[in-house]
């Protein structure tokens, strides 16, 4: 990085447990934040306690981070030219259009989601750049404001390498790469494969591993992407597919998949955008998924448990 290089603002959409996770790590890198948040918070910084998994409870480092609401954004006249979108991919649309206004037409957005809502943004943001991601890194909340950093994994981007100099890469490990939508698709095969199981049989990601009945789900899910994967000729890429799956639930065993977070806090899942979207794809090519479409039932059937028990399902 040349001495010159001025460290850009970044905006975060989506002040999830990843969104917060990347905060933190820009912070750490000196890099100026903003959490747009939906609503007013008592306080216009959030002190972020961030702890990485196996470390003890006194080892956590601390950052503070503004936050603005949707509103106070709009009132500021500053435009976001850097934005990473981290919301569920359920609200991406929804949340995009908030604060589109605000948003410079060169901008550059890092999305960085479950599923395949993001390939709907390009007629929102036509002349922006879009730059997708995905990651392996685990990350859940314990308190609102205490991440805990949970399975270093790593964070592909479909971009040059330029970008890089932009990002944490001290506490992250990411990389640029030219074959991102091969990469998103076994994403995408990861997560119908792990989260949907992880919230029905309520556990930590590796321990799926150490149960028999959801690892006989587990690669009938598998065998059904593959199938899917064939029809539309990517299917070379995932040959691999349930080792790549269980490799991931080794790196990422102490997390709790963000489905189990969403189930266990009464929030909407990513069902739809996940295993909802592979069925619709497969039904294109009249192609059974039976398996992933009773992880859906179930998932539904959780989340209208979780609706009549607190009354309502939080969309955060
Ligand atoms: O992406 C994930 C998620 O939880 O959404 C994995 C990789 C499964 C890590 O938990």
């Amino acid at each position: 990085m040349n001495s010159t290089f001025i460290k850009p603002t970044w905006y975060i959409l989506g002040a999830g447990a990843l969104g917060c996770l990347w905060a933190s790590y820009w912070r750490q890198a000196g890099f100026p934040v903003v959490l747009i948040t939906p609503r007013l918070r008592k306080h216009a910084f959030i002190e972020l306690h961030i702890k990485r998994e196996g470390q003890s409870q006194d080892k956590k480092t601390q950052v503070d981070i503004e936050q603005l609401t949707i509103d106070q954004l709009a009132a500021s006249e500053n435009l976001i030219e850097y934005l990473l979108v981290s919301t569920k991919a359920q609200h991406t649309l929804e949340a995009i259009a908030a604060i589109k206004q605000t948003i410079s037409k060169h901008a550059t957005l890092l999305i960085l989601q479950n599923g395949m809502a993001a390939k709907q943004l390009p007629a929102l943001l036509p002349t922006q750049n879009l730059i997708t991601g995905i990651t392996t890194d685990g990350a859940y909340r314990t308190e609102q404001n205490v991440v805990v950093h949970a399975g270093h994994g790593v964070t592909h981007f479909g971009c040059n390498k330029i970008l890089l100099q932009y990002l944490p890469t001290q506490y992250l490990t990411i990389e640029a790469c030219h074959d991102i939508e091969i990469r998103q698709w076994q994403k995408f095969a990861v997560n119908c494969a792990i989260n949907g199981l992880t919230a029905i049989y309520q556990c930590r990601n590796g321990e799926l591993l150490n149960n028999p009945e959801a690892r006989q789900r587990l690669t009938t899910i598998c065998d059904e992407i593959f199938s899917v994967a064939k029809a539309l000729g990517i299917s070379e890429h995932l040959t691999q597919i349930t080792t790549q799956v269980e490799d991931t639930l080794r790196a990422t065993a102490e997390n709790y998949s963000s489905m189990y977070q969403d189930i266990s806090h009464s929030r909407s899942t990513e069902i739809d955008f996940i295993n909802g979207c592979l069925c619709e794809i497969a039904e294109k090519y009249s192609i059974s998924c039976e398996e992933n479409q009773r992880v859906i039932q179930e998932i539904k059937n959780l989340e209208a448990k979780q609706l009549e028990k607190s009354g309502t399902m939080i969309s955060e």
